[in-house]
């Protein structure tokens, strides 16, 4: 893609760089070391190195307004995750309707963001009357249709996915009605289609588990080193990288993102996640973290990658769950829109800091219990923090939580702190009602710090908590979400430590 190109909107590489710099070093003199500056975005980050990083959106979350701040502020290009496809655009032949992809560019504009355009001949999202048509009438509807939508987002439009989807997992072309009236033919028609609709615009094929070596990857090879070769107008290989920790990391990316590159085309991670079956525990996000950690790495590696798109930026609305039930947990927020620990895993991948939000295992939370009866009228968790990282944690910016539920009786609390090596009178605990109340966890008791510094490798020791309900009745601790039965110290990923806002360890119910 030409710098030109790139200069239509404002939050992209080259340039931004130079101006980080700049920021970076005026930062340096004005604030001195004690005032740190505002941690660059994702997307500053990003494109520091020449490359984007963008995130796939929905018209309905749109309206919630701590998702769309994120969204326009993070990422650099957005995807639209369903407004632009056929279903969506022409829904009857003949009639269109861009009221819902005008609001993803219109959003973009308004950020300062590019648009992927997604995507103009797909199998799926199909309107009934396409797969309907008598097969002569096909390619004309499949042009009049590329014409009309990449002719109405010219100029709005970065770059399209121009056919998505083509091939089956042994790297023959996946059946259709597109296949069934053209043969293979369809995808030249379809991009020389898209070419003369928007000429600005990099045209792309893209396809899922075609992120490693392996015979899907090698059918995108012969089919685009041959439309190169006949002189077919195409910029770009899109790999979605749909991942799951329980399948393993596609091997060789980097290698084949290369020999993509070059073909002499652009490459880029169009629809990042990792999921994996819930519930999460420790080590499938450490092994999420280090996926994630893995594909950034290879798109920085290769000149021609121009970007990574996450297929939307939190577990709020993934669309993981509704596809694999069960599954779930893929992308860098959490669904209070918290960034997870592995946002600080990417923004270490492009040479940031961790975002203050703790990398895996800053900060860990250990449990033990001096309380075996489950029936009575208090609950007396004992717990440690340990520093795992290799720098300070200033305890001002911690929160560590502890899930139980309430059960009947009085609905206020109160809460103690018995003994701590660090002094009681710094610690602070209140008891809050959880927003999504669930069995065994209706209820968090919230510890933070007045203020302390927990060096690296060290440990706050024993703090030893207890509460009651104001009434002195019973709770049946045996479901609490975050309690455990052991008498010495062990790691607690049930109990959720948050610093500066941010969840550094744990894993919430
Ligand atoms: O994110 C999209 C989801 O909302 C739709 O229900 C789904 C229907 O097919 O499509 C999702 O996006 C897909 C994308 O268009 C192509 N690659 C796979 C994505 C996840 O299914």
């Amino acid at each position: 893609m030409s710098l030109a190109k790139r200069s239509r909107h404002g939050r992209t590489a080259g340039i931004p760089a130079l101006l980080l710099a700049v920021l970076a070093v005026t930062t340096a003199l004005a604030g001195g070391p004690a005032q740190a500056a505002e941690p660059l975005t994702l997307h500053e980050l990003a494109a520091a190195q020449g490359k984007y990083v963008g995130s796939a959106t929905d018209n309905p979350e749109l309206s919630d307004a701590p998702y769309a701040a994120i969204l326009g502020s993070e990422f650099g290009r957005i995807t639209p995750g369903n407004s632009m496809k056929w279903d969506a655009t022409e829904p009857q032949q003949g009639r269109f309707t861009f009221e819902r992809g005008d609001a993803i560019t219109d959003f973009a504009r308004a950020h300062g963001q590019g648009v992927r355009g997604h995507t103009l001949v797909w199998h799926s999202q199909l309107p009934g009357w396409v797969a309907a048509l008598p097969p002569e009438q096909v390619e004309s509807a499949m042009t009049n249709h590329i014409a009309q939508v990449a002719g109405h987002y010219r100029g709005a439009v970065e770059a399209w996915d121009v056919v998505n989807e083509p091939f089956n997992e042994d790297g023959t072309f996946r059946a259709g009605p597109f296949l069934d009236a053209m043969g293979s033919d369809y995808i030249a028609t379809a991009l020389r289609a898209a070419h003369a609709a928007d000429p600005d615009a990099d045209l792309y094929i893209n396809d899922y588990n075609t992120d490693g070596l392996g015979a899907k990857s090698d059918g995108m090879y012969r089919l685009v080193s041959e439309l190169v070769a006949e002189g077919v107008p195409i910029d770009g290989v899109g790999f979605q990288s749909h991942l799951a920790v329980q399948y393993g990391f596609p091997e060789g990316m980097r290698q084949n993102l290369q020999r993509f590159a070059d073909l002499g085309l652009d490459v880029a991670v169009t629809e990042l996640d990792v999921r994996m079956q819930l519930p999460a525990d420790p080590a499938k996000l450490a092994t999420q973290a280090g996926y994630y950690q893995r594909v950034f790495e290879a798109c920085l590696a290769v000149t021609r990658c121009e970007g990574v798109t996450v297929w939307d930026y939190t577990d709020k609305y993934s669309w993981v769950p509704g596809a694999f039930p069960g599954q779930g947990a893929a992308t860098l927020y959490d669904e209070n829109l918290l960034p997870k620990p592995v946002y600080g895993t990417v923004r270490t991948a492009l040479g940031g800091d961790d975002g203050g939000g703790g990398g895996p295992g800053t900060l860990k939370a250990q449990y033990r219990t001096q309380d075996q009866a489950t029936g009575d009228n208090q609950i007396k968790p004992v717990l440690n923090l340990v520093n795992t990282g290799d720098t300070p944690v200033d305890l001002s910016t911690v929160t560590v939580r502890y899930w139980f539920s309430g059960e009947a009786g009085a609905a206020s609390y109160t809460t103690w702190c018995d003994w701590s090596p660090l002094g009681c009178g710094t610690v602070t605990h209140r008891v809050v009602a959880a927003d999504t109340p669930k069995a065994g966890a209706d209820h968090h008791l919230d510890v933070g710090f007045t203020g302390g510094t927990l060096a690296p490798g060290a440990a706050t020791g024993d703090i030893q908590l207890r509460l009651n309900k104001t009434d002195w009745s019973n709770f049946d601790e045996a479901d609490d979400y975050s309690r455990g039965t052991g008498t010495s110290y062990t790691d607690a990923p049930k109990i959720a430590v948050h610093i500066g806002g941010a969840l550094a360890w744990g894993i919430e119910p």
